[in-house]
């Protein structure tokens, strides 16, 4: 056992001057001690030392592996409202709307400048000449009828006016007073005529009237009172005309259109008639 002993710092002393031959005087004290101090035998455990300072902190891990999906967290609250953001494109044309109520009457406008407007003043003429046409008839109207409880009225055709007179005169003198107004005693001159003044006087509860015929020219000739003379008309009573007594050269209507020749100075109402063209 003590060989071994002495055997193992041998060992280590051979490799450690092997190993440091520039401390080849150490290594040769420390085998002339080895040989003079007789056993190296380890010693006795000894204290544990004082506690170490901190270590430098280690390198980071390796990074583990992904951890799980967490709950659901609470909503957070409303957030302020942001800026408007920029203006985007138009849009596209919408569809027409309805008619709007009518807006108030504007101003008068400035006058107009003349026009070449025939049509126009044609019409104005011919209003013109209905004006003229309206007016005469009114004058006429006016003259004929000095006093209205006189006359039963105006009876017209589309060509005469008639005006029954209900003022007794001699024939002349009611001849007079037709032509005073622009007329003649009436004449008449066809069955239209005739009967329209016989309608006049039968409405009028009259009897008899002096119309404008007569043979005082020439007995036996009668023409008309504005001397145009009788052709084929005549609405004569059977019997007449008979110049009664030599002295009836004047001729009167009767409510049923028919006429006779009586005596021209007696008075009696009358008749006249007026061309619609000279009213
Ligand atoms: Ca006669
Ligand atoms: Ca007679």
């Amino acid at each position: 056992m003590r060989g071994e002993k002495l055997l193992l710092p041998m060992m280590l002393l051979t490799v450690m001057m092997s190993f440091l031959p520039i401390q080849t005087s150490y290594a040769q004290h420390l085998a002339e001690e080895a040989c003079t101090v007789q056993i190296l035998v380890p010693g006795l455990k000894g204290e544990p030392g004082e506690k170490g300072q901190k270590g430098a902190p280690g390198r980071p891990g390796r990074v583990g592996p992904p951890g799980e999906i967490g709950h659901p967290g609470f909503n957070g609250q409303k957030g302020i409202m942001g800026r408007y953001g920029k203006v985007g494109p138009s849009g596209m044309k919408g569809v027409k709307g309805d008619m709007g109520d009518p807006g108030p009457t504007g101003p008068t406008g400035e006058p107009g400048v003349p026009c070449e407007c025939t049509p126009m003043r044609n019409m104005i003429g011919e209003m013109d000449i209905l004006v003229a046409q309206l007016s005469s008839e009114l004058k006429f109207i006016k003259n004929a009828l000095p006093s209205p409880a006189a006359v039963a009225g105006i009876k017209e055709t589309d060509t005469k006016v008639y005006l029954l007179v209900k003022e007794e005169k001699r024939y002349s003198d009611a001849e007079v007073y037709c032509q005073t107004r622009g007329g003649h005693l009436a004449m008449p001159k066809d069955e239209g005529a005739n009967t329209a003044i016989a309608g006049y006087i039968a409405e009028a509860g009259l009897s008899r009237v002096y119309i404008g015929i007569h043979d005082l020219d020439r007995e036996g000739v009668f023409t008309y009172v504005d001397s145009s003379p009788m052709t084929t008309f005549a609405r004569w009573r059977k019997g007449e005309p008979n110049n009664a007594y030599d002295d009836e050269d004047c001729a009167d209507m009767v409510a049923s259109g028919e006429w006779t020749d009586v005596a021209c100075h007696p008075t009696m109402y009358f008749v006249c008639e007026f061309d619609k063209d000279s009213v």
